[in-house]
C-alpha cells in the first residue's frame, strides 16, 4: 500500500476520535494556571483530574477508585468476575507549560474503548482494567514513575523525604492530599492479576509524521539517567572582586552546561542530554552567584552507550568545577533501563495495526513511559499515534481527531482480540 493511501486507510472513521478529543480538551482545561497547562501530582488540579476521570470510567461500566498513591483505577469484569485483566493507561499529570495530549490520551482513548465494549454488553474471557498514573512526569519530585512504581511494587519510600520547590515532602504532600504516606504498598498488584500492560501514546517525536502514518508500534522505551548537580563558589561584589579572583558557580555551570550539550552533539551513537532546570543563588544582578543547581537528563538508545556517556560527563564536570575551585555535589536522581516491548504482544499490536487497515511500521520511544514500572510486573506493549510536528512537552503539542480516531480503533481491536501469552502460542 502506498504511504499516501495509508492515511485514508482503515475502517470507516468510528465516533471514538471525537469522544476522545472532546474529553482531552476537557481534561486539558485543568490546570494550575489558566494561562498555560501544568497539573503536577499532589495538587488540587490532581484531586479535580482524578475525579473527572473517575466519573467517565464509571460512565464506562467500571469499577473505579483512587489508589493509595493517587492513580485512578477502572475495571470492567470479563465474562466472569475476578479475572485477570489486561492492563491499559497512561498518566495524567503533565510538565510545565504542557500539551494536553502527553499521557492523557492513552488514558482516554482506553476508557473510551471499554465504554464501546460496554454499549456492547460486550464481556471478554479477561477482564480489562485502565489505570490513570498520578505521577509519571517527576516534575514535582525528583524521582518519576511514582504511580506506576507504587502498582508494580517497586515505590522506594526513601523518596518519601524528597522536597518539592516550596520545601514541602511528599511525606506531607500525600498527608495534605488524603493520602496515607504509610500506605503507599497498598496500591501494589501481584503479577499473576495482570496479563499484560499495554498503553497508547503519543509519539512525541516526527517518524510517523515523517512516515505519514497515524499509528506506529514500538519497540522498546529508551532508558534515562536524571542527575543534580549544585556547585558552591563565592558569591561577591560584581564591581570589586577582580575576574582572577573569582569563584562563579554560574560560570562554571554555563561551562558545564556548554561541555554536556559538546558532548552529547559530537556523539554518533544517539545520545541526548539535557539541562532543564537552573537556579542561581542569591539571584541578584549585582552579585557573583555563590551557588548553582541544575538538572540533567541524558539517554542513548542502549543501557551500555548512556552508562558510559554519563561516567564521561560526570568527569568532565568535576574537572571543571575543580579547575574553577568550586565545591561539586553530583546526586543521580532516577535512572531507569532501556525496557523492551514484549515480542509477543509487539506481535499482537502489529495485527491489530495491519487488520485496520494501516502499515505496520515500528520504531523505538526516546521518551520514557509507565511501561518501565510497570514492566517488574507484566510485559508491555505499546501503540504510538502521530502528533503534529513532533511536538510535545509543549503547549502546541496536537493529534489530529482522524489520527485519534485511528488509535482508538486500533486499540479497540487490538483488546477484543487479546490472546493471553500462553494462549498466543
Ligand atoms: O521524560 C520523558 O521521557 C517522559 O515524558 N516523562
Ligand atoms: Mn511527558
Ligand atoms: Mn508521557
Amino acid at each position: 500500500m502506498s504511504k499516501m493511501n495509508a492515511e485514508t486507510a482503515g475502517r470507516q472513521a468510528s465516533s471514538l476520535g471525537e469522544e476522545i478529543v472532546g474529553r482531552i480538551d476537557r481534561l486539558g482545561a485543568i490546570s494550575e494556571t489558566p494561562a498555560n497547562l501544568t497539573r503536577i501530582f499532589l495538587t488540587p488540579e490532581h484531586r479535580a483530574a482524578a475525579d473527572l476521570i473517575l466519573a467517565w470510567m464509571v460512565e464506562a461500566g467500571m469499577g473505579a477508585h483512587l489508589d493509595a498513591i493517587g492513580n485512578v483505577c477502572g475495571r470492567y469484569e470479563g465474562e466472569r468476575p475476578g479475572l485477570p485483566c489486561l492492563m491499559l493507561g497512561s498518566h495524567y499529570d503533565t510538565v510545565r507549560d504542557a500539551g494536553k495530549w502527553d499521557g492523557p490520551l492513552g488514558l482516554i482513548t482506553a476508557i473510551s474503548c471499554v465504554a464501546d465494549l460496554h454499549k456492547r454488553g460486550r464481556r471478554l474471557p479477561f477482564a480489562v482494567e485502565v489505570t490513570g498514573f498520578a505521577d509519571e512526569e517527576g516534575v514535582r519530585f525528583a524521582s518519576t514513575l511514582l504511580g506506576s512504581r507504587a502498582v508494580a511494587g517497586t515505590f522506594n519510600e526513601s523518596v518519601l523525604g524528597s522536597k518539592d520547590s516550596a520545601g514541602i515532602s511528599m511525606r506531607d504532600a500525600l498527608i495534605q492530599f488524603g493520602l496515607d504516606p504509610d500506605h503507599i504498598g497498598a496500591a501494589a498488584r501481584i503479577g499473576s492479576e495482570l496479563l499484560a500492560y499495554i498503553e497508547l501514546h503519543i509519539e512525541q517525536g516526527p517518524v510517523l509524521e515523517t512516515e505519514q502514518l497515524p499509528v506506529g508500534v514500538v519497540t522498546a522505551i529508551a532508558g534515562a539517567t536524571r542527575l543534580a548537580a549544585k556547585l558552591t563558589g563565592m558569591a561577591g561584589h560584581a564591581g570589586t572582586v577582580p575576574m582572577a579572583l573569582r569563584r562563579d558557580a554560574l560560570a562554571g555551570a554555563a561551562e558545564c552546561i556548554s561541555r554536556i550539550e559538546e558532548v552529547c552533539r559530537t556523539d554518533e551513537g544517539g545520545l541526548v542530554g539535557t539541562v532543564g532546570y537552573i537556579h542561581a543563588e542569591p539571584g541578584a544582578t549585582n552579585v557573583i552567584p555563590g551557588q548553582v543547581h541544575f538538572t540533567m537528563d541524558l539517554r542513548a538508545p542502549t543501557d551500555t552507550h548512556r552508562k558510559r556517556a554519563v561516567t564521561d560527563i560526570v568527569r568532565q564536570i568535576e574537572a571543571i568545577a575543580k579547575r574553577r575551585k568550586l565545591a561539586l555535589q553530583l546526586d543521580v536522581t532516577h535512572e531507569n533501563r532501556t525496557v523492551p516491548c514484549a515480542p509477543w504482544l509487539k506481535a499482537q499490536v502489529a495485527a491489530a495495526v495491519a487488520a485496520e487497515g494501516y502499515p505496520v511500521f515500528e520504531l523505538p520511544s526516546g521518551a520514557g513511559h509507565d511501561g518501565m514500572a510497570m514492566v517488574d510486573i507484566a510485559d508491555v506493549g505499546m501503540l504510538f499515534v502521530r502528533c503534529r510536528g513532533g511536538i510535545s512537552h509543549h503547549p502546541d503539542e496536537h493529534v489530529d481527531v482522524a489520527d485519534a480516531d485511528a488509535g482508538a480503533r486500533v486499540l479497540l481491536r487490538l483488546i477484543e482480540s487479546f490472546r493471553p501469552r500462553n494462549a498466543a502460542q
